[in-house]
């Protein structure tokens, strides 16, 4: 029976964990980084070490180091969390042979799924469509030029090992595939240690809409819905919703199926995400199988009002499910935002910092899964991302609207955050009548950029302005001072009015 377990994750998502094992009754170890010191998984554990210097390659990626914490705190499980060593077989293995539950499918379904030749052909065998293209590696330029030629372009070389938009070449015309089968080839090699590539066929202007997955140690696997992740910039989701507004009922239920026949095809145990490509005939198309609780799980828990940590621990423990396919239903709708330290105005680089100040939306229908406080510094080790901002709504449309509230509502001071550039994407007529594809930011460039003047620039102007105001007078803002009518809010609302920063 699990008991305690070691989180080898750090940030949001160790929290998310740990909020799962408090509500289970198990005691949950963290492991953190120097860097770490200071963050709020470290104060929610139970009991925490340190594994070492910030690099995770030298505190969150050592194997050696995080089983031995795991060994000498005696945990029962370890969660991996996502990222880090979430996907690595090797580390599972390990586990397995400590004696240590792997909260995660066996090692030999993760080695199998990131193999994408491999995963494509456990996909074939199931019936489940996949692009079309190659079934086997490729051996030589003239091969694949061949090839190339029988499926017709547009094609996509890829890395058999890559995955998340790493190692793969879109190809247009016959006289270019030998230099971009080269030019992948020693990419993969580079990149992945492993020069293996594959052909399929480009599909244009794709939707990324994936299934969540769930599976116990005796053969039953559930589907979980649909989630929207075409909102995408260089390969990393933006926002994500569910259900999607591009799917009908009777293609949910297809590709639900073929979810479900994917998952049993590879013995999946946990909690799991089958990625389609959709096209805008809606035919669809096995892409790639995710062995790890997403970033963007939270949608799902809030449209299906199941806790995926949860169910996760449950079976990892040999529990048998104990929800059935037709209990899932997906109620209302629920869109999530990542919120990041980052510069959207300046390439999106990274923008760590101290957070000055920090106001957190609240009320109906909003979930906030973050790590950070105020005060907190954002180390530049890792990824940018400091918080994930969910809603839930009866219907999209009032999902939107509670959207552009919550993310009006967050105030983040002392650095840079793509806060505003959310509020843009919402606005989007294209995002609003949920027509969108993988194109989308792209596609709507111009419209992403800030417009001087915008009324959301000029409230946060106003705020910000009698917020200095109000410093510069604090004396007479003392509490005896303060009435009904001049209250601190009302006194910098009523600033921003003089001075024309504020409309309204
Ligand atoms: C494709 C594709 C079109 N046709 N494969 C990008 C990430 C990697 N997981 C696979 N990717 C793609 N593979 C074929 N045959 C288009 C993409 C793609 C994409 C996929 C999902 C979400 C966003 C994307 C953005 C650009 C390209």
């Amino acid at each position: 029976m699990i008991r305690k377990i070691l989180i080898a994750n750090r940030g949001e998502i160790a929290i998310r964990v740990m909020r799962a094992c408090y509500e289970m009754g198990i005691r949950s170890v963290a492991v953190f980084s120097e860097a770490d010191r200071t963050s709020r998984h470290v104060l929610y554990a139970n009991e925490a070490e340190c594994i070492g210097p910030a690099p995770s390659n030298e505190s969150y990626l050592c194997i050696d180091k995080i089983l031995d914490v795991a060994k000498r705190h005696k945990v029962d499980a370890i969660h991996p969390g996502y990222g880090f060593l979430s996907e690595n077989a090797e580390f599972a293995r390990r586990c397995e042979e400590e004696g240590i539950i792997f909260i995660g499918p066996n090692p030999q379904t993760m080695i199998d799924m990131g193999d994408k030749i491999q995963a494509r052909r456990h996909m074939i065998a199931a019936g489940v469509p996949v692009v079309p293209g190659t079934q086997d590696q490729l051996n030589s330029p003239e091969e694949a030029v061949g090839v190339c030629k029988a499926i017709g372009f547009p094609v996509m070389i890829k890395a058999s090992m890559g995955g998340g938009g790493k190692g793969m070449r879109l190809v247009h015309r016959a006289e270019d595939v030998v230099e971009a089968y080269n030019a992948c080839k020693s990419e993969a090699l580079s990149g992945f240690g492993d020069d293996t590539v594959y052909i399929e066929k480009f599909v244009e202007g794709p939707h990324h809409i994936e299934f969540q997955i769930l599976g116990d140690k005796h053969g039953n696997v559930i589907h979980l819905g649909d989630r929207e992740c075409s909102v995408q910039r260089r390969h990393q989701k933006v926002v994500e919703e569910s259900p999607s507004p591009f799917l009908d009922p009777e293609l949910r239920q297809k590709m639900g199926s073929a979810a479900v026949a994917a998952a049993k095809a590879v013995g999946y145990v946990g909690a799991g995400t089958i990625e389609f490509l959709v096209d805008k005939y809606k035919n669809f198309y096995f892409l790639e199988m995710n062995t790890r609780l997403q970033v963007e799980h939270p949608v799902t828990e809030q449209v299906v009002g199941i806790d995926l940590v949860k169910e996760q621990i449950l079976v990892a423990d040999g529990h048998e499910l104990t929800i059935k396919q037709e209990d899932v239903h997906q109620r209302g709708h629920a869109i999530e935002c990542r919120i990041c330290a980052e510069d959207t105005e300046n390439n999106f680089r990274p923008a760590p910092g101290i957070i000055s100040r920090l106001v957190e939306p609240h009320g109906p229908g909003i979930r906030i899964d973050s790590a950070v406080y105020e005060g907190y510094e954002i180390p530049m080790y890792y990824d940018p991302m400091i918080g994930k901002l969910i809603v839930w709504a009866t219907c999209r449309q009032y999902a939107i609207e509670r959207m552009r509230r919550a993310l009006y509502e967050y105030k983040v001071a002392g650095l840079v955050t793509n806060i505003r550039y959310l509020r843009r994407i919402i606005d989007v007529p294209q995002f609003k009548e949920g027509n969108y594809d993988t194109s989308f930011i792209e596609v709507n460039q111009e419209r992403l950029r800030p417009r001087p003047g915008f009324k959301n620039d000029s409230e946060d102007m106003a705020i910000i302005a009698a917020y200095i105001d109000y410093l510069m007078n604090y004396e007479e803002n003392k509490p005896d001072n303060i009435n009904e009518n001049s209250s601190a809010l009302n006194r910098w609302r009523a600033f921003g009015l003089q001075k024309g920063v504020l409309r309204v």
